[in-house]
């Protein structure tokens, strides 16, 4: 917001984790914010600390132009939206931050467009407390004039990147970029089981672990390029053959230590899968050919 603008009105309708945050930080920013939630004690919280409390969610809807929506997941944001504030929803906009599927946003965008409702759909790539931090970010899809109207109060969140109008694209992204997290997720508590089988605490491993995996990530940009090109045979760093051998031993020391190593079953196939397919040679990033195939 530029000093000759006041910070413009806020709704925020669902007040988990999540939503508490976003409310939290528009209140943090000046900004006037109603509240609702379908259970109303976790509006007290945030009602002490200047946010302005709505009896209904349609009331709420009615207390601001711009409406952001953090809930579960759709079917509850339908239930709350679909009586009681649609038609107080017409002419305003709805920026909907739950996270779904990209047929779900735009089945949504259908819907909002029907009941003349401007709408973006969202992601936020952040945990409650990274929201308004340099850290976070957020995925909108939507109206690119709809995005520009709301940016300055959007910004208030996290970096504001804009993936088209095709409302489906944030949801897209956003499952994406999770499903590379939950990924790392896997194989971080796969690496703790291993080393807590031997006695190792998850503590002392963490400091090798995460220099490790923050080197690796640079795998993204390289493997970006091979995936994109098609080639994955060319500029082989580390032979497929010779990880699909490292990755059995890691797993065969699970066995031997009782570890369930299940996780890393169906990336061992795949690598199998590759080598026998004649790309021993080749990298890693080949099993993208048969992931893409949904073969596995
Ligand atoms: N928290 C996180 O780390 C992630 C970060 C990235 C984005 N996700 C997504 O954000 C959405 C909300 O997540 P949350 O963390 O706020 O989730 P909860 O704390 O479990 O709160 C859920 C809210 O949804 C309301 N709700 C659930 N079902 C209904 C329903 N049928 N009708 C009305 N409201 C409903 C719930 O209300 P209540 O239980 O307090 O009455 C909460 O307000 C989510 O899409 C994440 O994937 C979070």
């Amino acid at each position: 917001v530029d000093s000759t603008t006041r910070p413009a009105p806020v709704t925020i309708i669902g007040l988990g984790a999540m939503g508490t945050a976003l409310a939290a930080a528009f209140l943090a920013a000046g900004h006037p914010t109603t509240v609702w939630n379908r259970s109303p004690a976790k509006v007290e919280a945030l009602v002490a600390r200047g946010a302005l409390r709505a009896g209904s969610a349609a009331d709420a809807v009615a207390a601001s132009e711009l409406v952001i929506a953090c809930v579960l997941d759709y079917p509850a944001l339908h239930e709350i939206l679909d009586d009681a504030a649609t038609d107080t929803l017409a002419g305003r906009t709805l920026v909907n931050l739950t996270n779904g599927l990209p047929t779900q946003a735009r089945d949504t965008a259908a819907w909002a467009a029907k009941h003349d409702i401007a709408y973006l759909d969202g992601g936020i790539m952040a945990v409650p407390p990274m929201v308004a931090t340099p850290a976070a970010f957020l995925l909108y899809s939507g109206p690119r004039d709809v995005l520009a109207a709301h940016r300055a109060t959007l910004g208030v969140l996290g970096e504001v990147h804009h993936l088209g109008e095709d409302p489906g694209s944030a949801a897209l992204h956003d499952l994406a970029l999770l499903t590379g997290m939950y990924g790392m997720f896997a194989g971080i508590l796969q690496a703790f089981a291993l080393v807590d089988s031997e006695g190792v605490s998850a503590a002392s491993l963490a400091p090798l672990l995460s220099r490790w995996l923050t080197d690796m990530a640079s795998s993204v940009d390289f493997y970006a390029h091979k995936i994109d090109s098609g080639d994955h045979d060319s500029d082989v760093v580390s032979p497929l053959a010779m990880q699909a051998t490292g990755l059995a031993n890691l797993a065969q020391a699970g066995r031997d230590q009782g570890v369930d190593v299940e996780l890393l079953a169906p990336l061992y196939d795949l690598m199998r899968r590759r080598v026998a397919d004649g790309h021993g040679q080749g990298d890693v990033s080949g099993l993208f050919e048969l992931i893409k195939r949904g073969s596995a």
